[in-house]
């Protein structure tokens, strides 16, 4: 007796985690056309000329998030690294990216359109670019950047 009241206690434990992890995992329906993307100037943590959109969720709040970022030609963020996974998929023009702490193009790779990427929490990397490239990242927010160098950091300047 003890033992199937146990077993039932189980299953209704096991049934309304799944309820509850299925619950925290839903999207919301979202659908955004091309020419409805929202673009605004980046955050000060990048450096300036770059555009941003937020395509679903918001990077600086826990759950998942999917942003865009539009560089012009000849931009250059610095080595840094972020607390999460770092997901890219190269939209439109050319990303190049470099991997390490020291910015170095001739240890960089071009990323045409259609590329993906994924940089593990931690990694250090530097990107730049020779023409417009649009970029879209997706991971788990909080987001953040965190410059190698913090002399890099262009908040530094903005201040
Ligand atoms: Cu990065």
């Amino acid at each position: 007796m003890l033992k199937k009241v146990m077993l039932v206690l189980s299953l209704v434990l096991m049934m309304s985690w799944c309820a509850f992890a299925h619950h925290t995992t839903k999207a919301t329906q979202i659908t955004i056309l091309g020419d409805q993307v929202k673009w605004v100037n980046a955050p000060p943590m990048l450096p300036s000329g770059a555009m941003m959109a937020v395509l679903e969720g918001n990077p600086m709040k826990p759950g998942p998030f999917t942003i865009r970022m539009k560089a012009p030609a000849a931009y250059k963020i610095p080595p840094h690294w972020h607390s999460a996974d770092e997901h890219i998929t190269v939209l439109s023009g050319t990303l190049n990216l470099g991997m390490g702490g020291k910015f170095d193009t001739s240890m960089g790779k071009s990323l045409p359109a259609g590329s993906y990427i994924v940089l593990p929490a931690g990694m250090k990397h530097f990107a730049w670019t020779d023409e417009e490239t649009v970029i879209q990242l997706h991971g788990m927010g909080p987001w953040n950047i965190t410059y190698v160098n913090p002399a890099d950091n262009p908040m530094k300047h903005k201040q």
